[in-house]
């Protein structure tokens, strides 16, 4: 077997594990953030359940920590008591980004992860599978409940070489996205393999696990070996190491091969993460800001890269350099070393240990304003500023970068790159605080500030479904799209009405107000739609809106799962060319759609009464989510709804 299958096969509470079928596992971890965790703490106490179930389960605090009013700090607040109550540890702001954290202080070889972040597949890193979903999924899997995923085919990703001097852990996935794209890697886990992956440090096979969300993969694992040993040794926690590698006769779906000796510094231009090239190719571009952290790049080693590259250097006068590291831990060393004076002294501002520029929460650039950065998603307007472009690179090419003023190969630039891991690293857990005993779990009150609103849940699925043609939309439709973020929307989080004035803005400004008027409808869009971040947030707002269902040529998968937790149809369709005969306002009806749904049908027609033509779509759905869309979503299943 290989590592992906050893896992799921010790996880395996049904199905079987063939590619494409449906399969449910035991989760041991979980973890929410607080964009993501408001919402599923909520979900979490109308299902009723009074305590988790899982062998440890995290709420980080991490993404709204700009406090600009008080529904933030309000949020923080619900989260903080929620968690008490309910058995929940709880990563205070300020202690670092939920996957640096994770990766640190709490995830385990052989284990299953499952977060309300789409970049949680950090965690394979350590030899576990760790999946992204949304908050209501997880919700479930605190209280013991199973996942359900379609078991992925598993792709062995086989490493040859050693990196050369300047070339980074980042080059390595920009280049898988380079060949495979953003939709590479749907329904699938990237399994990393070959001589290769012991000349990788765990923060270096981290940003590649991590930025495998991207690639649209299921997850990204590695083999749990001496380094991971030795890491978790340096964190103060060998007892959790656990040896793990694939059967010599392992099997897999598919095979990639990388020499990592060949390649070169990368950078994905704007807007997609895909468009990836080699930063030599791209030649000459003058830049107006650098942002070095994010979940993806900020560790220790990658810190002490940037600052072995500043020491003693002054940035361009034309560039911003903002700087944050990935947690407290990390931030703490720096400042006993000497680094951070190092990266202060070069013109480096310091921001909090948080997601921060990456969500944008602070830091957005000029108008028509480059920033080199170096976190994973450089999706239209998600920096805040809609006119400018974001580029996404290393830590090593984003010093070269801020020092040069251009975008830089870091092979340019003298200094010693060589960063050892530390034996170890400085551990202390004072800002992780423990649940309240389950004896005093009923004293615990759960503060809920005005800024908390009930989230929509939808009505069983009519008989007959009408509407019209909200919006259609290109292929590759993000979740930042759907339902936009950074400072001024991710205070409102927990309030689904606010948020709703924003749903796809950035597509047409009008959507809103046209759902509103129409009392709701259908959307039609391309391939891949929904991908990106887990928020439930994109499925909850239309639901709100009353979209009925969504018209696609396909989706990403947590969008998906989303969806159909919250009662809305996934409608693929069957012939691709049909997309071109639906336009704006079209009058839609899906007639029987009821009885069709529970009879199990797979395609299902769409009568266009505009244009007079009937399209097939298909329903791509296993019988547990029939159940869940005919009961309006699976808050309203687990009730008992049908
Ligand atoms: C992101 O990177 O887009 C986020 C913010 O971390 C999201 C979660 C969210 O939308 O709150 C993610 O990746 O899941
Ligand atoms: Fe935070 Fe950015 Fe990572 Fe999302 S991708 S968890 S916003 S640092």
């Amino acid at each position: 077997m290989n590592v992906t299958q050893k896992i799921l096969a010790a996880h395996l509470l049904s199905g079987e594990l063939i590619p494409g079928k449906e399969i449910s596992i035991r989760i041991d971890q979980t973890l929410t953030q607080d964009s993501t965790g408001t919402m599923a703490y909520l979900q979490f106490e109308a299902m009723g359940i009074s305590r988790v179930r899982t062998e440890r389960s995290v709420a980080y605090i991490d993404h709204n920590t700009l406090q600009t009013g008080f529904e933030n700090a309000d949020d923080h607040k619900y989260i903080t008591t929620v968690a008490k109550k309910h058995g929940i540890w709880l990563s205070k702001p300020g202690n670092g980004i939920c996957h640096q954290v994770q990766l640190e202080r709490i995830g385990k070889p052989g284990k299953t992860l499952l977060g309300s972040d789409s970049h949680t597949p950090t965690g394979g890193a350590l030899g576990m599978i760790a999946i992204g979903a949304g908050g209501l999924d997880v919700a479930v899997a605190m209280g013991g409940g199973a996942y359900y995923l379609d078991c992925p085919s598993v792709v062995n990703v086989r490493l040859t070489g050693k990196l050369s001097r300047g070339v980074a852990a980042k080059d390595v996935i920009l280049e898988l996205l380079r060949r495979l794209s953003v939709k590479g890697g749907v329904g699938k886990v990237m399994e990393y393999t070959g001589p290769g992956v012991a000349t990788l440090s765990i923060p270096e096979r981290a940003t590649i696990t991590n930025m495998g969300a991207e690639l649209g993969a299921t997850t990204s694992v590695f083999p749990s070996d001496e380094v991971t040993r030795a890491f978790l040794k340096a964190q103060n926690r060998e007892e959790d190491y656990q040896p793990l590698t694939a059967d010599a006769d392992a099997e897999y779906q598919e095979t990639v091969e990388i020499d990592l000796s060949a390649l070169e510094p990368m950078v994905a231009l704007p807007h997609m993460p895909d468009n990836v090239m080699t930063v030599r190719e791209a030649g000459q571009i003058k830049v107006d800001q650098v942002c070095i952290g994010s979940c993806t790049n900020s560790s220790y080693q990658d810190m002490m890269r940037v600052a072995a590259m500043l020491r003693g250097k002054t940035i361009n006068p034309e560039v911003s350099l903002v700087i944050a590291p990935g947690s407290r831990q990390v931030l703490t060393m720096l400042s006993q070393n000497g680094a951070l004076a190092d990266m202060i002294q070069a013109g480096a501002r310091i921001c909090e240990t948080a997601c921060g520029f990456c969500i944008g929460m602070g830091q957005s650039p000029q108008t028509n304003g480059v920033s080199v950065r170096t976190n994973n998603r450089n999706f239209f307007g998600r920096s805040g500023t809609k006119s400018a472009g974001i580029y996404l690179v290393s830590c090593e090419t984003a010093a070269a970068t801020a020092l040069s003023g251009y975008l830089a190969d870091p092979r340019d630039v003298d200094c010693d790159l060589n960063v050892d891991m530390p034996e170890t690293f400085v551990c202390n857990d004072n800002m992780i605080l423990p649940p309240a005993a389950e004896a005093d779990a009923a004293d615990v009150e759960v503060v809920r500030g005005p800024n908390i609103k009930p989230f929509p849940q939808a009505d069983v699925l009519a008989d007959d479904l009408t509407g019209k043609a909200l919006l259609k939309m290109e292929d590759n439709i993000t979740t930042d799209h759907i339902m936009p973020s950074g400072s001024n929307l991710l205070p409102f989080r927990s309030n689904i009405p606010k948020l709703s004035e924003y749903c796809l803005t950035p597509v047409d400004a009008d959507f809103p107000a046209r759902a509103k008027e129409n009392g709701g409808g259908f959307l039609i869009a391309g391939q891949n739609y929904g991908q990106g971040s887990s928020r439930e947030h994109a499925a909850l707002v239309p639901l709100y809106l009353k979209i009925r269902g969504v018209l696609a040529k396909s989706f990403a998968r947590i969008h998906r799962a989303n969806l159909i937790n919250n009662g809305i149809l996934p409608l693929e369709f069957a012939n691709e060319a049909d997309y071109d005969r639906f336009d704006l306002s079209d009058e839609l009806e899906l007639s029987g759609i009821r009885q069709l749904v529970a009879s199990g049908a797979e395609e299902i027609p769409v009568k266009n009464k505009t244009k007079g033509f009937t399209a097939m779509m298909k329903l791509k759905v296993t019988d547990r989510q029939r159940q869940m869309l005919l009961a309006g979503g699976l808050i309203n299943m687990i009730a008992g709804k049908k």
